[in-house]
């Protein structure tokens, strides 16, 4: 439970992990593999240099759509988690390929968002503009070829990750609602009520979700959602004790 510090008028200490902890948060992949598989290697190439106790890679979701590669993403974070000490959060984007399977007609909204790309990427061969027929057979052709481990991946990431004086969640939280009590809805879609906040929340809240041209480091929070699918750029922050760097 957060407290008030016990002197107002002291500054605030300055966030921190926990000792032998290093964090390295990466923004909105959206199906940039291209770009997901030099970072992982820089991930590794930096804990090689720099030994750590607790290397922790913690990915904030929205890994599918838009960009062209997304079921090499997924399989990609799959194999990386495997290997231990890697989060995957779950973003917006990733409730589409679950929900779709159960209702197809989603694919009109989900289609404005990149999904036919998703579906490409799995092999399927979308219209620009699928009729209800056609979008019973894409979700029935989906149903076929999604791998397992891909099905698990969707429906079992979970919302958030908390660790020190940070808090990692796609795309951010409920201004006034307590960490432990905030809504599913809020940690996967909010935008403005959180960004214009400017009031500290329990923790440094790390997210992604509303692309910035650079990554945003503010008081209460940290954005590193760097549009990786229109700019090329995928950003991966790296926390360990106070110190804050960008890879
Ligand atoms: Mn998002």
């Amino acid at each position: 439970m957060w407290k008030p510090r016990p002197f107002a008028n002291a500054a605030p200490a300055a966030p921190t992990l926990p000792p032998g902890v290093r964090i390295y948060a990466t923004g909105d992949v959206h199906g940039r593999d291209d770009l997901l598989e030099p970072l992982l290697e820089r991930i590794d190439e930096d804990i090689a240099r720099h030994p750590v106790e607790r290397p922790i890679s913690v990915f904030l979701g929205d890994y599918i759509d838009r960009g062209p590669k997304s079921a090499d993403v997924v399989s990609r974070l799959i194999e990386r988690c495997a290997q231990g000490r890697t989060i995957c959060l779950r973003g917006n984007h990733e409730l589409y390929v679950p929900e779709f399977l159960r209702n197809p007609p989603i694919l009109r909204s989900w289609g404005q968002y990149g999904g036919l790309s998703t579906l490409l990427s799995y092999g399927l061969s979308p219209s620009l503009s699928p009729a209800p027929e056609e979008e019973e057979e894409l979700a029935a052709e989906l149903d076929h070829v999604l791998p397992d481990s891909h099905r698990r991946f969707y429906e079992t990431l979970p919302l958030s990750f908390s660790c020190g004086d940070y808090f990692f969640v796609h795309a951010g939280v409920r201004p006034g609602a307590a960490l432990a009590r905030q809504r599913d809805e809020d940690l996967l879609w909010i935008r403005d009520d959180f960004l214009t906040c400017e009031e500290p929340f329990e923790k440094i809240v790390v997210h992604g979700h509303t692309p910035v041209m650079e990554p945003d480091v503010r008081r209460n929070r940290i954005n590193v959602d760097t549009g990786a699918y229109a700019t090329g750029r995928l950003t991966c922050l790296r926390l360990e004790g106070r110190d804050v760097a960008f890879l």
